[in-house]
């Protein structure tokens, strides 16, 4: 029996995840249909995932920027396999920069439709139109596929993915860092996809904005404005254990920076900022790749030693 068009064959997945070259090969109609069975299943989790009555011992590992570094994408993957998490969830920026931007994301893709219960993917502020103008994924994409609107797929699966999720109500992962809005998560718990009217759209708008794109600080006082650009934040340890208190958590683990040493503390080891990127400035500024490890509801963080440096 004929299957229809856009079903994907689990073996085509695997192939592409051992051999991620050979996405540069697929034809639009092939990368389309992964963007596609990817979009319908990210579009049916909630924007804020949460993960419960995780059992002890079981390890969930937490992967920060990948910003098209092949090469550390499959030692995460190795080491995945190795440690068999329960779940994996990467924070997001997945493109731009880094020399192989389309085989990063398509990889990922691969994995959240061979596995949706195992990997989890939240939004990064790279995962945006004005982002990849700016900093290369748009061209290369255009380029490689340039019949007519071929980028607005990627746009839609970017709408679709989730912006940050709560392990065993006590760790948050997200992108960037916690937003002024103390309500954000309640929000967006409560929130039906279906239900997203303007009214509700403009009550999220800047808090998502702003846990995609705000940095921590030590020694600083409550938000302030930051270089990234307009409306985005700097914040320090007081309003960050405000935060923390009135939503009940932990512990933050957030990417979106990248740190010589690999990963950073901030805030007495409560925030930790990964970076899963290696050499991610080239190797005149070397940078170890890092991760997290969530285990009975600690907070490990983990460089790759595989990697040369
Ligand atoms: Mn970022």
């Amino acid at each position: 029996m004929l299957k229809a068009l856009n079903m994907i064959e689990d073996y085509f997945l695997k192939n592409l995840i051992k051999k991620p070259r050979k996405i540069l090969k697929l034809k639009f109609q092939d990368i389309s249909n992964i963007l596609k069975s990817a979009r319908e299943i990210l579009e049916k989790e909630c924007l804020l995932l949460e993960f419960n009555n995780i059992e002890p011992n079981n390890e969930i590992h937490v992967i920060g920027d990948i910003h098209g570094n092949l090469q550390t994408l499959i030692e995460l993957i190795k080491l995945i396999n190795k440690n068999n998490p329960k779940h994996v969830i990467f924070l997001g920026d997945f493109v731009d920069r880094g020399p192989a931007q389309l085989e990063c994301l398509i990889v990922v893709l691969s994995l959240k439709i061979l596995f949706p219960n195992r990997y989890y993917l939240l939004k990064g502020n790279h995962e945006t139109l004005e982002m990849n103008q700016y900093y290369g994924f748009y061209q290369e994409f255009i380029e490689r596929f340039p019949a007519q609107n071929t980028f607005k797929e990627i746009l839609t699966l970017y709408d679709a993915i989730p912006i940050c999720a709560i392990i065993n109500k006590t760790i948050l992962c997200l992108h960037g860092g916690i937003p002024e809005d103390l309500e954000i998560l309640n929000k967006l718990r409560s929130l039906k996809r279906e239900n997203i009217d303007n009214d509700i759209l403009k009550s999220i708008t800047s808090g998502i904005f702003q846990i995609m794109w705000n940095d921590p600080k030590s020694g600083i006082k409550g938000f302030s404005e930051s270089y990234r650009g307009e409306g985005i934040k700097f914040f320090g340890g007081d309003v960050f254990d405000k935060f923390m208190k009135t939503n009940n958590l932990q512990y933050l683990i957030r990417a979106h920076e990248c740190f010589p040493e690999g990963y950073r503390w901030f805030f007495n080891n409560r925030l930790l900022s990964i970076f899963s990127s290696a050499n991610y400035k080239g190797i005149y500024f070397p940078n170890p790749a890092s991760y997290a490890i969530i285990k009975n509801n600690k907070v490990i963080p983990k460089i790759i030693e595989s990697l040369n440096y």
